[in-house]
């Protein structure tokens, strides 16, 4: 086992007022109940909606309506934003249906397939909050710390190439979602009428029994797993603050290797924050994953920033007290030792779309979904098509990291029909749009994101749209160039891993970042600041026109403009911005 070389320590300084709304909470439980049963506002306190992150949910208010309501002295047309756990992004049909009528029924009439495998609802009421909340639980799902400072949904490669393989990892990936749950019964008092313990015990934050592993003061900011699968690095392995990559030995899974310290966000013109990629630092067998994600989370636990938030995430501290200094501390913490990392290989970190053939006969069809929602419009009835391939299919729903769902595990019988629904709504055959809209993806932003910038999701299709005609012009139309766009920089798109990236500045401003690497293991860099549409067709018209011209042999286009020196390579987070 290697020695700590330093002793570890926290940053000091009076905490954030975060802290103290969780010291306070008496283990998540606030106000909340109270809150949600008042009929005077819609909205809910500024302190307890830091604690609804933590139940899944927060309160946002439709910004297409601000300026209007304001006008008329209203308050702002408020309404909760509700984020289900869901491991690995699976769904049966029957919570397919359920999530379906929900939204229909409670939310703004749409699902949102989220960047980390999951659904998204948004427009509930504050009165309508209970019964969504006991609709997701009958169906067997719940919205417990999919958002707070706590460990995230589980992401885990939807492959369908290697089912078997598949199987196994995504059991893992459960175990480690279900495992690392917050310990309070405050989501099941509040949302599902159990009685609270007489005596549930008041916090010292220096007591640990309630919750054993976050303590009374839980994380001092949001902590991400992922898993992933290689070849297919879909689920940006990189960015996770904590990553297990699979690997497979003569058709069996030996263990994963591990990579710590990844996440994307930060906040334009402050340096002291920015994107980083986790990095490998070795080997554990299947049984060891839950300790080593147990102990990496005490960890960032002890020795996170809780003064300054926007420098919490545990990259920070990796990089604060140096990556070797925390293996030696996890091996301190475990008692025992990784072993050498092993070989892997990723060769891309996108979605292969239509239909596959995996074991045991079933077949896979994945579905390219713009921007990841599920909307019924004029011309194109993507609600209506799931629904009704949901209420005939038998297999299950995957929910991709690159916001797309695969209808999953379809018997031969039941595939003919399957496809007469995708043919009969005219579902998008990924064939027939560019590799480039094929590797998009773009954060909610506007209307309901309260942090957006300016647009993402309800901009890059026509944009988009602009980009194929130079695309088209070049013969790129098969390339799969990955291309993100996100309303700001918090980075829920995880833009500074797209090949293209604009990072929203300012209405309809963006910077724009190339040279991220195609398989999601290098960073891109800032080409230019605050540029608009005319500006960024300008740039790409050149690029493409270059790219399709002087590129190497299968080059990607991510490593050709850092090859011909349009941008310098990012090789650490550290370096991003220089
Ligand atoms: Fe995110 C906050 C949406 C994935 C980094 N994110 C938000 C909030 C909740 C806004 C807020 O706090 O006021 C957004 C809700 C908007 C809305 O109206 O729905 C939001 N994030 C999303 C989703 C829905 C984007 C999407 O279009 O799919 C993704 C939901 C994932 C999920 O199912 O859990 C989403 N967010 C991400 C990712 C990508 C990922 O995890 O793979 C990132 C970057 C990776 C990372 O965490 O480093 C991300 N979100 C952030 C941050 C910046 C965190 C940081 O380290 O600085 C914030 C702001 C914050 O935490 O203060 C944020
Ligand atoms: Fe909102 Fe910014 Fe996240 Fe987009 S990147 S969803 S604008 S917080």
């Amino acid at each position: 086992m290697a020695d700590s070389k330093v002793e570890l320590k926290a940053p000091e300084g009076k905490p954030d007022d975060v802290e103290r709304i969780k010291r306070e909470s008496n283990y998540l439980r606030g106000s909340l109940k109270e809150s949600m049963l008042e009929r005077i506002s819609a909205g809910i306190s500024d302190d307890d909606n830091r604690l609804m992150k933590f139940h899944g949910s927060y309160l946002q208010d439709d910004r297409d309506l601000r300026l209007e309501r304001l006008k008329q002295k209203l308050e702002p047309a408020y309404q909760f934003m509700l984020r289900v756990r869901l491991p690995g992004g699976i769904s049966t049909p029957e919570q397919w249906l359920v999530m379906d009528d929900l939204a229909t029924k409670y939310g703004n009439g749409t699902l949102k397939l989220t960047t980390r495998m999951t659904f998204q609802m948004h427009g509930i009421l504050k009165w309508n909050m209970k019964n969504t909340m006991q609709g997701i639980n009958n169906a067997l799902m719940d919205t417990i710390a999919a958002c707070g400072d706590v460990n995230r949904n589980v992401m885990c490669n939807p492959n369908p190439y290697q089912s078997e393989i598949h199987g196994e990892v995504y059991e893992w990936a459960k175990k480690l979602s279900d495992d690392l749950l917050p310990k309070t019964r405050a989501y099941h008092e509040i949302w599902l009428d159990e009685e609270q313990v007489a005596g549930t015990p008041q916090v010292d934050p220096n007591e640990h029994e309630a919750e054993p592993m976050y303590g009374a003061l839980y994380l001092p900011r949001k902590f991400k797993i992922g898993v992933a699968i290689p070849p297919s690095n879909d689920v940006d392995i990189y960015s996770q603050d904590l990553g297990f990559i699979a690997v497979v030995e003569n058709d069996k899974l030996v263990g994963f290797n591990v990579a710590i310290g990844g996440g994307l966000g930060m906040s334009h013109g402050d340096e002291s924050t920015y994107p980083q990629l986790a990095k490998v630092i070795g080997f554990c067998k299947p049984e060891q994953i839950y300790d080593v994600a147990y102990q990496i989370i005490t960890i960032q636990r002890d020795y996170g920033n809780r003064s300054v938030r926007k420098n919490a995430r545990f990259k920070y501290t990796v990089d604060r007290l140096g990556l070797e200094n925390v293996k030696a501390e996890l091996e301190n913490r475990l008692g025992w030792s990784l072993e050498e990392t092993r070989e892997f290989t990723f060769d891309n970190n996108g979605d292969r779309y239509g239909w596959v053939k995996g074991v045991k006969g079933k077949w896979h069809f994945t579905l390219f979904v713009e921007g990841g929602r599920i909307v019924d419009t004029e011309n194109y009835k993507l609600m209506t098509a799931l629904r009704e391939i949901a209420g005939i299919h038998k297999g299950d729903f995957r929910l991709t990291a690159n916001q797309n769902v695969i209808i999953a595990n379809v018997s031969s019988q039941k595939k003919k029909h399957i496809n007469d629904l995708i043919e009969k709504y005219g579902l998008i055959d990924s064939e027939k749009i560019s590799g480039l809209r094929r590797s998009s993806m773009a954060c909610v932003a506007l209307p309901t994101c309260g942090l957006a910038m300016a647009e993402a999701e309800r901009y890059l299709p026509t944009l988009i749209d602009k980009i194929d005609e130079i695309v088209d012009a070049n013969g790129l139309r098969n390339e799969e160039i990955t291309i993100r766009m996100t309303g700001c920089p918090n980075s829920c798109g995880r833009p500074s891993l797209g090949e293209i990236a604009f990072i929203g500045k300012a209405p309809g401003k963006y910077n724009m970042y190339l040279g991220a690497a195609h398989d999601g293991s290098r960073l891109n860099k800032m080409y230019r600041e605050n540029i608009g549409e005319a500006e960024i067709l300008r740039e790409l018209g050149g690029l493409l026109s270059s790219y399709a011209k002087e590129r190497e042999n299968g080059e990607h286009f991510g490593d050709f403009v850092i090859r011909t020196g349009v941008v310098k390579a990012t090789t650490d987070g550290t370096n991003f911005h220089s």
